[in-house]
């Protein structure tokens, strides 16, 4: 690239002592620790088991966790380095408020200030506009047991229908899909299913850079001889390895994968038996995609039709096969039909319920997998259970202890939430766990909408561009801090211990949410001394539910290592492989095709916006940035957005490696700096969207929904490219390092 790196100096002056100082404890803390922890990494989905080195209540680095048996060790960049946010000069030590006169912006104040102001902000806001005036975010970095206490706090503490979370950015449309056909929502295998298949078929899932440990998963069934077969629009690290690899246009997913179900029908690569004993629907789905021959979706897709047919025909031969998706496929506005297409095939040819059979979404934030069970959705109960059935409201009711009127109906979504925010019906928010101003699409939209807000409090750990946007700011607590469960991307529950106690006058979040509670005189309905009687509640409350966790103890997962949901007695061993004989979790058992036929996407390229966009991740970053944008060694892997452009593109609009370009679309602009390289097609621009204010990529993205899932089209819009001038060196942005946007400490 011909940006040269950013200076030692620089990387100091921006991202402070950490980098070149010794850590808490000094450089050789590691080798003299109080005591070791183990517990799993604050990140993604894998959770990978760690353990941490504590030293004066400090977390001073880490140690791999070899006995865990999913990563056995193995950690990516992420995770080894996390340890150091924990002492990070920006931790939120006390409650702010906002005052304009102060030169930050807020304040300091009490705890019981803030409590106090934010439940007396929230009875005027109910009693003036309604109970469902006042909305709630929250988001499933939290544990199980946050997950659970926030749904029934936002129904019973609040009262309000409009509770939504940020798995609706994530997990929806694979959710959506995953109950509609199969009747539960969980990943049908353990990994350890993986190395058995004799394909791998990854359709929109960047597996080496966001689900690292998965990628050595893959590596051992090639080595045992499988075959590799990648779809992205960009040769992906682990597409580098493919045996085959369909690159094709954003948001045409469904024309391919309905190209691959109509070559198994043409040329019966089909399990009758599977069919008929185990599934309903078979004929409605062929007929769907009758027209859909390889010839029609090479024009599509921009994928040879041969390749399509050699992907069918892999599959279709195949003795076992796992298809693993994730956002590639899922961000669009046919997010939950693109899963289904997937369930198509998996149905159409028996892989389900057999090693090394299986069709998974690989899930994304740490606990993305449990934080959609236990009802943090606007239309879920706990144990996946729906706020619309009247039995599901009733068991509910009486495990709270309430009366069922009192369990608030189905709200709205988190994106819909914001609209109706802008449009002024609700007046009160409450987030947790959420950044909503970077990540969720066309920023502009988002932040008019926040600030037309008459209250607004957050709880996180970090003033994130969001809490900019508050009234109040409720510093909780960071993963090592509480003590609870996750549940990883296979369906394993496993426990998370706590290294230490939250510093200053940061609480947990779970004692935050109790507090105001009783503040709102529902103080009864939130009891806990622990979040141990937490996760005992909602072991009760899932119990008989699709997802059912009555069986798992915290003293079980510690002892076996994880266990596996569905697990509905103590004496049941956990469920690590669904499907198993054949028998789905929908009321007849069977597994449903549904007729999927490829439309597309909500915004198409023209004239004027002629090159499609789509945004994802890089290796070092995550999610929203607010953690990885302040871990130095992070920042110096990946500082700063680059616009993925292929060599041709680049020739095109006169743009060479490392010039700043500026990026259009109907919503906005960006500039930043393009990375030329053909690992991505001609049509299409990359760009990661892991930063904020002029850096962020969902200045660009489009607000459209998955009719269904109500997931947001980040996968897919049209954009303009410009060269505006030559390589420039990395700017700093003082949001990066948590200042700006109306100031702040
Ligand atoms: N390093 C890192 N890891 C993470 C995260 C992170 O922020 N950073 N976040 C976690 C979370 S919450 C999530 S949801 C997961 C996300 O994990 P992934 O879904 O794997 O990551 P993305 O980068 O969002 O997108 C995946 C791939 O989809 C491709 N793609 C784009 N458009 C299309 C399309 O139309 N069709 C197809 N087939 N592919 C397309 C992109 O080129 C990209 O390679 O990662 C988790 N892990
Ligand atoms: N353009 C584009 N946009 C996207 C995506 C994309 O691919 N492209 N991906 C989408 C996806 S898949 C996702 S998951 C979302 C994620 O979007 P967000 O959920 O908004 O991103 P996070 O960075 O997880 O924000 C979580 C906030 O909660 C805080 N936090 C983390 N853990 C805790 C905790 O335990 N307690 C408390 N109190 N706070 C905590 C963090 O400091 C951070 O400020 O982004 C979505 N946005
Ligand atoms: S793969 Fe995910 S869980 Fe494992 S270390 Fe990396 S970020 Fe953490
Ligand atoms: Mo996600």
């Amino acid at each position: 690239m011909a940006r040269p790196p950013l200076t030692e100096e620089e990387l100091v002056a921006r991202y402070g002592p950490h980098l070149n100082e010794a850590p808490p404890g000094g450089w050789d803390a590691g080798l003299d620790t109080d005591r070791e922890v183990k517990t799993h990494c604050c990140f993604c989905g894998q959770q990978c088991g760690i353990v941490l080195k504590v030293k004066d209540d400090e977390v001073v680095g880490f140690e791999p966790w070899y006995d865990f048996p999913f990563n056995e060790g193995k950690l990516c960049p992420k995770g080894v380095k996390r340890y150091l946010q924990n002492a990070h000069p920006d931790r939120l030590l006390d409650p702010l408020e906002r005052d304009a006169a102060h030169p930050d912006g807020f304040r300091k104040v009490s705890c019981d200030h803030a409590l106090d102001r934010t439940a007396a902000e929230v009875r005027r806001v109910q009693e003036r506009y309604g109970p469902d005036a006042f909305a709630m975010l929250s988001g499933v970095s939290l544990d199980n047991e946050k997950s659970y206490l926030v749904g029934k706090f936002a129904r019973l503490g609040l009262g309000t229908a409009n509770l939504d979370y940020n798995g609706r950015l994530c997990m929806v449309s694979a959710g959506a899909a995953n109950k509609k056909a199969l009747g539960i929502d969980r990943a049908s295998n353990p990994w350890s299913d993986i190395p058995l298949a004799e394909v791998v078929f990854i359709i929109g899932a960047n597996v080496a850079e966001c689900a690292p440990i998965t990628t050595s998963y893959v590596w051992r069934a090639r080595d045992n001889g499988a075959k590799l077969i990648v779809a992205d629009p960009r040769v992906t690290p682990l597409a580098r390895t493919a045996d085959l690899f369909l690159g094709l246009r954003p948001g045409t997913d469904s024309a391919l994968l309905g190209a691959m179900l109509h070559v198994l029908v043409e040329r019966d690569l089909l399990d009758h038996g599977f069919i008929e004993a185990h599934t309903a629907g078979f004929e409605a789905a062929a007929e769907a995609v009758r027209d859909h021959t390889p010839r029609w979706a090479e024009q599509v897709t921009g994928v040879p039709a041969a390749r399509i047919e050699q992907a069918a025909e892999w599959w279709g031969t195949s003795r076992t096969g796992m298809l693993l998706h994730a956002r590639g496929i899922e961000h669009h506005t046919k997010g939950v039909e693109n899963v289904l297409a997937c369930i198509n095939l998996g149905l159409a040819t028996g892989k389900y319920g057999k090693p090394g059979c299986g069709v998974s979404t690989i899930t994304g934030q740490g606990n993305g997998q449990g934080g959609r069970e236990h009802g943090h959705k606007c239309d879920q109960l706990p144990g996946n259970r729906s706020i619309e059935v009247p039995e599901h409201r009733e068991y509910i009711a009486s495990v709270w202890g309430c009366e069922v009127d009192e369990i608030p109906g189905k709200g709205i979504t988190a994106e819909e939430i914001v609209e109706s925010i802008h449009e002024g019906e609700i007046k009160g928010l409450l987030s947790i766990c959420f950044n909503p101003v970077v990540s969720l699409p066309d920023t502009a939209f988002t932040k008019e909408a926040l600030d037309k807000l008459e209250f607004y409090a957050v709880i996180d750990f970090f003033l994130s561009e969001t809490a900019f946007h508050a009234d109040l700011v409720l510093p909780g607590c960071l993963h090592e801090e509480d003590e609870g469960t996750s549940t990883t991307v296979e369906g394993r529950v496993v426990k998370l211990n706590p290294s230490k106690a939250p510093p200053g006058n940061a609480r947990l979040d779970w004692e935050i949410l109790c507090d105001l509670a009783r503040r709102l005189g529902k103080g009864h309905y939130f009891p806990y001394a622990n979040a141990g009687q937490i996760f005992d509640e909602l072991r009760v409350a899932s119990k008989g539910g699709s997802a059912d966790y009555y069986g798992i103890t915290w003293e079980r997962v510690e002892r076996e290592l994880g266990v596996f949901w569905p697990c509905p007695t103590e004496g049941h061993p956990g469920t690590p492989r669904l499907f198993e004989g054949g028998k789905f979790y929908t009321e007849d058992g069977r597994g449903h095709f549904q007729p999927v036929r490829y439309r597309p996407p909500a915004e198409v390229v023209d004239d004027e916006y002629p090159v499609w966009l789509t945004t994802g991740r890089v290796v070092s970053q995550y999610l929203s940035g607010t953690q990885t944008r302040r871990i130095a060694p992070l920042v110096a892997q990946y500082p700063e957005p680059l616009c993925e452009v292929h060599p041709r593109l680049a020739d095109q609009l006169g743009v060479g490696d490392g010039d700043v370009v500026r990026v259009s679309s109907r919503r906005g602009s960006m500039t930043l700096s393009a990375k030329v390289t053909s690992t991505i097609r001609p049509d299409t621009v990359f760009i990661p969207y892991h930063w904020a204010g002029p850096r962020a990529a969902n200045q660009l993205t489009n607000r459209a929904l998955d009719p269904v899932s109500k997931i947001p089209e980040y996968k897919v819009c049209a954009v303009r490219v410009e060269r505006v001038g030559p390589a420039a060196r990395a700017t700093v942005d003082q949001r990066d390092l948590g200042v700006g946007e109306g100031g702040g400490p």
